[in-house]
């Protein structure tokens, strides 16, 4: 209780000396707090209510947002954080579109003593000084789950079970991570093959023009497992134009539960969902003040999640947010 009283009167502070116009020295404008965010892009469903999360939560909690999007590259990530230390922003967060190579540039970031906050993806440096926390899911459990719902779905069945996956962007955490998660859940049984597995760099097109390759090389797919919602629905258009029936003749597991997937899921188009909020913006913001108050925050804050089957994603559809 003292705790979060502490935590509270300290908010309080950071508001005030927002409206005195008086921050802590850093900070674009000076008279609030300024947070540089660099997006990975607008890839997705996912990603495009991310930013809208982002956007609002920035503006109700006062928050002065610097939003740059990298369209894909990390290139135009790491000129994005340069420029957010030129104007002395009082914290940086940005979501790596890929996990390694980012060392020098927070190093820089960390010698002008502005605090970094992860969201959404990590990077797979050991040196856990480059930033002060990572928000975000589990991607690896969601990986999992997948595989937990193809294990119980073909229970019994001892026939072999082709499996054709889509890979999100190449070196991406939730790539990474949702492949490994499912490949060590379905590797308890061999009836399990992995027969096709390529990126279509979690869009809509990448997934339909990935899935028509896919399905003229391998007449026999009986389950599609997408790394997210997107890259599923455009093969939903692949299969449907091959002239198979999504979610019958081939069963589909994708993640996220964005609308456009749960409205697919509930068709019965897709067969499962495993559910990755993007709706970070609130705790972000949170996460924020506090690093810029110099508060101790927890190095890891996971998002809580859930999944969907068909008759859940009808029931759930109504109240969807995104
Ligand atoms: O699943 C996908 C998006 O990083 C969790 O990125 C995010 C992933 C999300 O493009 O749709």
């Amino acid at each position: 209780m003292r705790k979060l009283m502490t935590v509270a009167a300290l908010g309080g502070l950071v508001a005030a000396s927002a409206l005195a116009g008086c921050g802590d020295g850093g900070g674009g404008s000076g008279d609030s707090l300024t947070l540089g965010f660099s997006q990975v892009g607008a890839e997705s469903g996912w990603r495009t209510a991310n930013t809208k999360s982002i956007q609002e939560s920035a503006k109700q909690a006062g928050i002065d947002l610097k939003f740059s999007d990298a369209q894909g590259k990390q290139e135009n990530q790491i000129k994005a954080i340069r420029s957010f230390i030129t104007q002395r922003v009082d914290v940086i967060a940005f979501s790596p579109v890929v996990e390694s190579g980012w060392e020098t540039v927070l190093k820089e970031a960390k010698d002008a003593d502005i605090p970094v906050i992860l969201t959404d993806r990590a990077i797979d440096s050991p040196d856990k000084s480059l930033y002060k926390t990572f928000i975000g899911s589990d991607f690896v459990l969601e990986g999992k789950k997948a595989g937990e719902w193809l294990v119980k779905e073909y229970e019994g069945q001892d026939d072999p079970v082709n499996i054709a996956e889509l890979q999100g962007t190449p070196g991406a955490a939730p790539a990474n991570d949702r492949k490994a998660g499912f490949a060590d859940v379905i590797k308890a049984e061999p009836k399990f093959k992995v027969i096709a597995s390529q990126t279509g760099d979690f869009t809509r097109t990448g997934g339909k023009q990935v899935m028509e390759t896919f399905l003229k090389a391998h007449p026999d797919i009986d389950v599609l497992y997408a790394h997210n919602d997107d890259m599923g629905l455009g093969a939903i258009e692949a299969i449907e134009a091959a002239g198979k029936k999504p979610g019958t003749d081939i069963k589909i597991i994708t993640v996220d539960a964005v609308h456009d997937g749960m409205q697919a899921l509930a068709d019965g188009k897709i067969n499962y969902i495993v559910e990755c909020s993007p709706l970070l913006g609130p705790q972000l913001m949170d996460l924020a003040k506090k690093v810029n108050a110099g508060e101790e925050v927890p190095q890891r804050v996971l998002t809580e999640e859930t999944t969907f089957t068909q008759d859940q994603a009808q029931e759930a559809l109504p109240d969807r947010k995104y």
